[in-house]
């Protein structure tokens, strides 16, 4: 029985939320099932039917406006990590900590798609002095389809930077794995200084990584240990590797101490020199595709 349930109450691990000003969407097709919040547009959950979940949606998260929900795919944008020219605006932008509208719902055999817009408005405007369009769209089906697109309507160049900051579901860290980025350049920016370095053929996680590969649009692929996970994307020359590992993990308030053995973050990015600068009327899209990889 396929449907799609508007504004469902939440319910999680840390709290039941009969809270209506708080609203998820669920998704339930004969090929996925999936939740949305609403905030944010945040993808909590994608599981392909007859399949195991795919995204990690950390126990602790919070759920309240202002805060990025830990976990899913959160929504970077307008630009990635810290604000390029001012330390004192929210990391990785501001689309994550707010209300988007619900602009459209639809199903069909392949599955269904949702539409959300983030309105421009004199709050935006505080923290991103132009004018946009910005619209995302989430087909649910065997696969998990997600596109950002950014529509510049001011009168100057606008520049447009994030990322789709996906968390991958492993079943033991230390057993993870992704291939795809051999011998891509990459910024290691664990610890004060970063570093410039070169991919050797497979990435395994056994420290804290947090990895800026740049010049690369290849699609990568995770061993999770339940599936071998296909990491697709469009409109993006940077790709985001991230594991907070023991001690960062300890330090964050809505994820358990051991909740970095449970997923890989890998991000369809705009960072650093991938910025992109958008004239009148121009429009980016920033798109992943997550499926798993048929045997
Ligand atoms: O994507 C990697 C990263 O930029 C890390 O440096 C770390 O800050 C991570 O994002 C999570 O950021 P958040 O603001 O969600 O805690």
């Amino acid at each position: 029985m396929s449907g799609i349930d508007l504004l469902a109450p939440l319910q999680c691990a840390s709290a039941t939320y009969p809270n209506p000003d708080y609203p998820i969407i669920q998704i339930r097709h004969d090929l996925a099932e999936a939740d949305i919040a609403l905030h944010g547009a945040h993808v909590t959950s994608y599981r392909p039917v007859g399949e195991k979940e795919v995204l990690y949606l950390s126990p602790d998260a919070l759920y309240e406006k202002g805060t990025a929900i830990r976990g899913g795919v959160p929504i970077c944008w307008p630009w990635f990590n810290a604000h390029p020219d001012n330390a004192e605006m929210p990391a990785h932008g501001f689309a994550r900590n707010r209300f988007w509208e619900l602009t459209g719902a639809s199903e069909s055999n392949e599955g269904a798609v949702l539409t959300f817009s983030l309105p421009c408005n004199e709050q935006t405007k505080e923290l991103h002095p132009y004018d946009f369009e910005l619209t995302y769209k989430v087909a649910i089906g065997r696969k998990l389809e997600l596109r950002l697109m950014t529509k510049n309507t001011s009168l100057t160049t606008m520049p447009v930077g994030g990322a789709l900051h996906s968390y991958l579901a492993v079943h033991e860290i230390s057993r993870a794995c992704v291939e795809g980025l051999a011998s891509v350049d990459y910024i290691d920016t664990v610890g004060s200084e970063s570093m410039q370095r070169q991919q050797e053929e497979l990435l395994k996680f056994d420290q804290e990584i947090d990895r800026i590969y740049f010049n690369t649009t290849a699609a990568v692929s995770l061993e999770t240990g339940f599936h071998r996970l296909v990491v697709d994307k469009g409109g993006s020359d940077s790709t985001v590797v991230w594991n907070p590992w023991i001690e960062k993990a300890a330090a964050m308030r809505d994820l358990p101490d051991d909740g970095f053995r449970k997923f890989v973050c890998i991000e369809a990015a705009n960072a650093r020199a991938d910025v992109r600068r958008l004239c009148p009327e121009g429009v980016h899209v920033l798109s992943q595709t997550i499926s798993i990889q048929s045997p």
